[in-house]
């Protein structure tokens, strides 16, 4: 067997295929399949992956983050399988993305034009990787989800409460990305075959269970088309499947819709809450205690809510310098940046209270609610200037494959 692909990346062990055949064949399939402790099931697996596409040139790669013997079991059936089996085993260490990581490590070393993602734990039957293969010809489309929500497909064994997770993750991914999963029955299927050049993994940021969903999302005009299929029950080894995978997904799903700024909006928001408090306490104060004009109580109200909001967007929004480099100026920007907005929100604070007859209070709390966007955006371009940085994965010397990873975003214009 050949391991014609690239020097692998530094930390990944690229074990050599066994047998060196005298002439090189581009399989047109290939395999991949992510292992974490499957051991009891690779041998089986083997078997029925050449038993069902025997007219069909395949490679398989297993691209494993186990602790059993799985990549002992996977050096064994490789030197005698008649297929061309490649093992990329990932160190404890060094194991970007977890399960999507590892689907997209094994796109970037297949040699075949199509690429079949499946599980090793058999709940993907072998059996249906020509029917996969075949649809995606006949229809001409970049990608054959196998899908357990078309035609023919079911669930399988899958408890009440896993069924109604799986379902309602689906339901929202539709709902968020209607356009890009238009058609789309089973966008969280770890089952499908792609055509390996219709996906740029460059745009990818895979991180644990959900790379098709991903992939859909990241990749505008993908050609889709589904075949259901039953999901079958684990042959052996145990479930991976687990509530951090839940919240993984959850992540990017906001991810992919919100960018990469969203979880600093929301601790933004809870800071500028927190800072609203301030300010009607602060503006009680001086209007009630002090006795002075509400709209000069405003202004003073501003300076002490402020100083409370700097000092915890500096530590707790937004990643600041080491040590207190830039602070001054920050501070100096972040103190002008609201008083502008309190020259914006005078008129309405002003407007609110006197022509509609608002308490002076709650027209205060408005104002302060509806400049918080323009507020946000302020401070993260400019104060913090948190620009993006470059997309993509990151390519270690020598040609070595990419390591997929946790990679700053791309950007949203990249989600369709
Ligand atoms: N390389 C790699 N593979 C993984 C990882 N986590 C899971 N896998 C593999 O991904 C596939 C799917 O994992 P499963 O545990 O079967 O997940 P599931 O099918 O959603 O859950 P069950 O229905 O309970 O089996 C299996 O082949 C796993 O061995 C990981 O962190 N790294
Ligand atoms: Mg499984």
């Amino acid at each position: 067997m050949i391991d014609s692909s690239p020097a692998p990346a530094r930390s990944i062990i690229t074990f050599p295929l066994p047998r060196e055949p005298e002439i090189r064949v581009v399989p047109t399939i290939s395999v991949v399949v992510p292992t974490r402790n499957e051991a009891g099931n690779i041998p089986e697996l083997v078997r029925r992956l050449e038993m069902a596409t025997g007219d069909c040139s395949l490679e398989i790669i297993f691209v494993d983050d186990s602790s059993d013997d799985t990549p002992k079991v996977v050096e064994d059936i490789a030197l005698h399988a008649t297929t061309p089996i490649q093992l990329r085993h990932r160190p404890p260490d060094d194991r970007p993305g977890g399960l999507g990581g590892a689907v997209a490590l094994g796109i970037s070393v297949a040699q075949a034009p199509w690429v079949c993602v499946m599980d090793a734990d058999l709940q993907h039957p072998p059996e249906l990787v020509p029917d996969l293969f075949r649809q995606a010809i006949s229809t001409e489309s970049d990608v054959v989800i196998a899908s357990r929500h078309a035609d023919h497909g079911d669930m399988g064994e899958f408890s009440p409460l896993r069924k109604h997770v799986s379902e309602s993750s689906t339901k929202l991914a539709q709902l968020a990305f209607p356009k890009a999963l238009d058609g789309v029955t089973d966008p969280m299927s770890g089952f499908f075959l792609i055509r390996r050049d219709a996906v740029d993994l460059t745009t990818l940021q895979p991180r644990g269970f959900k790379i098709l969903f991903e992939i859909l999302c990241r990749t505008p005009g993908l050609r889709k088309s589904e075949v259901g299929f039953h999901f079958g029950e684990r042959r052996s080894g145990e479930s991976k499947a687990s509530v951090q995978e839940g919240v993984r997904y959850l992540r990017l799903l906001l991810d992919l819709r919100f960018g990469p700024g969203w979880l600093s909006f929301v601790r933004f928001g809870l800071v500028g809450v927190s800072g609203i408090f301030i300010n009607a306490l602060a503006l009680a104060f001086f209007t009630e205690w002090l006795g002075i004009f509400y709209m000069i109580s405003a202004v003073a109200a501003t300076q002490v809510s402020t100083l409370w909001n700097f000092a915890l967007t500096e530590t707790v929004v937004f990643d600041t310098p080491a040590g207190s480099a830039g602070r001054p100026r920050r501070a100096v920007l972040f103190f002008a940046m609201n008083n502008v907005a309190l020259g914006l929100r005078g008129p309405m604070l002003y407007v609110l209270v006197s022509t509609l007859g608002l308490n002076y209070m709650i027209a205060n709390i408005i104002s302060l609610i509806s400049l918080m966007v323009l507020r946000y955006f302020t401070a993260d371009r400019l104060i913090w200037g948190r620009t993006p940085p470059p997309a993509g994965p990151s390519m270690p010397s020598g040609g070595a494959p990419p390591t997929f990873g946790v990679h700053p975003l791309v950007s949203t214009e990249q989600v369709h």
